[in-house]
């Protein structure tokens, strides 16, 4: 007989009368008991491919399985690493690197969807970066070739906001940001749709994602970005492109040719990815250092 359900089996953002931002300030408080890091100052979260790049960004100071912190989910996949990880950067800035993501696809609410950028805000963090493997419709964009996000279309019918909450999401993706970021590299810069997934597009899915003026296609990032922006937090972010759309390149996309696609370029964005936090971990939008 199925068990009934119990008190610990409501998850803490379904929870009646659950309210996301005390949930993340709770989960932010075990981060600062595990980590003995009061406060972070730029969180990452790694998506496919970004992986390795927690390793070259600084000095580990503690990782724990992110389950393990009130609210995150167990990770839904593999290739999904589901560790969040404390960094000490060169500079003395503390870094929350999050290995977890909850995508919209996994059908249990936008609330934990954008969980992780909500305990990163409370943890303290000004700067999310936000990193995703994607589609191309560029085809001169290969496998393998990260683009920054210059903006994006939300084609899930979701939104993180509950209630009248009108955030501006006018340079959502920090320009300045940006400028930082192609100082280092002059990387193509795209604008990410957002489908729900889980399925891939279809050609005709991604003639109209360009057709409205897109230029990569993903699963995750739009509505983790207006979470970030709605905590006051300034949005970085990168699709790596794993994979051309369905229909720019005549070969059927495969989960596992994505992956591969992620692990050949792991070496090349995480040099990538550290040297840009070192940057960006200089000066905050107000010209002060982030530390
Ligand atoms: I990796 O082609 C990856 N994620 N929507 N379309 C969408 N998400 C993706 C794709 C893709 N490739």
């Amino acid at each position: 007989m199925a068990e009934p359900h119990s008190i610990e089996s409501v998850h803490p953002l379904d929870a009646p009368g659950a309210v996301p931002a005390e949930v993340a300030a709770r989960a932010a408080q075990v981060i600062a008991d595990r980590t003995g890091v009061a406060r972070h100052d730029i969180a990452l979260t790694l998506g496919s491919g970004w992986g390795r790049a927690a390793e070259s960004i600084g000095e580990l100071v503690a990782e724990f399985p992110a389950e393990e912190v009130p609210g995150f989910s167990k990770p839904a996949l593999t290739g999904h690493t589901g560790s969040i990880r404390s960094l000490r950067l060169p500079s003395g800035a503390h870094a929350l690197v999050i290995g977890a993501r909850t995508h919209f696809y996994e059908g249990h609410g936008v609330r934990r969807v954008v969980h992780s950028v909500r305990t990163a805000a409370a943890a303290g963090a000004r700067i999310m970066v936000l990193t995703n493997g994607a589609g191309g419709l560029d085809p001169d964009w290969a496998p393998g070739t990260p683009v920054l996000i210059s903006d994006h279309i939300n084609l899930t019918a979701a939104s993180p906001l509950e209630g009248a909450t009108f955030v501006d999401l006018t340079d959502l993706y920090s320009s300045r940001l940006r400028a930082l970021v192609r100082e280092l590299d002059p990387l193509d810069e795209g604008v990410y749709v957002q489908f729900r997934g889980p399925h891939y597009e279809t050609p005709a899915e991604v003639r109209m994602a360009g057709a409205i003026g897109g230029d990569i296609v993903g699963m995750s990032t739009a509505l983790e970005a207006i979470a970030a922006r709605e905590a006051g937090m300034e949005v970085l972010g990168f699709s790596l492109i794993t994979n051309a759309a369905a229909g720019i390149s005549p070969t059927p996309l495969s989960h596992a040719e994505v992956i591969e696609a992620g692990k050949a370029a792991e070496a090349h964005l995480a040099e990538l990815l550290a040297r840009v936090v070192a940057r960006i971990a200089e000066t905050d939008a107000d010209g002060e250092p982030v530390a």
